[in-house]
């Protein structure tokens, strides 16, 4: 497999990408409801979800994808074979509607389950977070350190405010020493870009609750490569294909974080 030839391909996707969702923000963009009124979804989610099964099956037509909005979805899948593009075409399709900033394609290309390549792409801030496994993470050209030595009090805690209010997948009071201790807290309202933010020292932990593969394969391949952890509440490693209540961290604040979290 030419891991690299890879690589360069799926990075000029994602930055050809960006720029259709960077033009996008200039013009009206039909918006629709999945769920409820607080999950959007828009054409440019689908259409830059077609972007890469169309790419791919032209490309790579031994290689799967797993999308958000599942235009793919007529493939069998087996996560744990083969090459498989984990795409989310807008990450923070929310901010993409209301903000017109703070989203993010993200797309992590994974071997038999293993992670192997990374982005995580805001197009209006132009900023590409890049990986691929054992050869260090980038934010467009530029190498990330390793994370820093840090405490808690340091740190900056990024969170879903739904999980600090009654909500059904967590006791919302248990957080709230590790608040009373950070830093600071912030919440940017797209999961890839909250990962690649810790990968690049921005954010120290991001915690949250309901994540799927597709929000965090990319982040994932990023934060490994600067020593990053991602664990979920009971100190598991993170499996991209069915994430669970998710912790990606400094790995030297984790255990402040879980030392302040009383998890009952
Ligand atoms: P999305 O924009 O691709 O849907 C904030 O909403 C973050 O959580 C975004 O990264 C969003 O991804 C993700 N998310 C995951 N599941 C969600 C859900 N059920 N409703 C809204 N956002 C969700
Ligand atoms: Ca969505
Ligand atoms: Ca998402
Ligand atoms: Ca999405």
């Amino acid at each position: 497999m030419n891991w690299n030839e890879i690589y360069e391909t799926a990075k000029a996707w994602t930055l050809e990408a960006g720029e259709i969702l960077r033009n996008a923000t200039k013009e009206t963009v039909k918006v629709e409801y999945k769920t409820s009124a607080a999950d959007l979804v828009t054409q440019k989610d689908k259409e830059i979800e077609q972007f890469f099964i169309d790419r791919i099956a032209t490309n790579y037509p031994e290689h799967f994808l797993l999308g958000e909005e599942g235009l793919a979805s007529d493939q069998e899948y087996d996560p744990n074979q083969e090459i498989v593009w984990i795409v989310d075409p807008i990450d923070g399709t929310t901010n993409f509607v209301h903000q017109k900033r703070n989203f993010a394609i993200s797309v992590g290309i994974y071997e038999f389950g293993n992670p192997k390549i990374g982005f995580v792409y805001d197009p209006v801030a132009d900023e590409l977070f890049h990986a691929q496994v054992g050869q260090g993470a980038y934010l467009n050209n530029q190498l990330l350190p390793r994370l820093p030595q840090k405490t808690l009090e340091e740190a900056n805690i990024s969170i879903n405010q739904l999980w600090l209010v009654p909500n059904r997948y967590v006791d919302y009071t248990i957080f709230t020493s590790m608040i009373q201790k950070a830093r600071g807290t912030r919440y940017i309202g797209s999961a890839a870009l909250e990962i690649a933010y810790v990968a690049s020292g921005r954010l120290d932990t991001y915690i949250d609750f309901r994540l799927s593969s597709w929000d965090i394969a990319g982040g994932m391949v990023i934060l490994g490569e600067v020593d990053g952890l991602m664990k979920t509440v009971d100190d598991k490693d993170i499996d991209v294909f069915s994430p669970g209540i998710t912790y990606f961290s400094n790995k030297h604040v984790l255990d402040e974080v879980y030392q302040n979290v009383n998890k009952k």
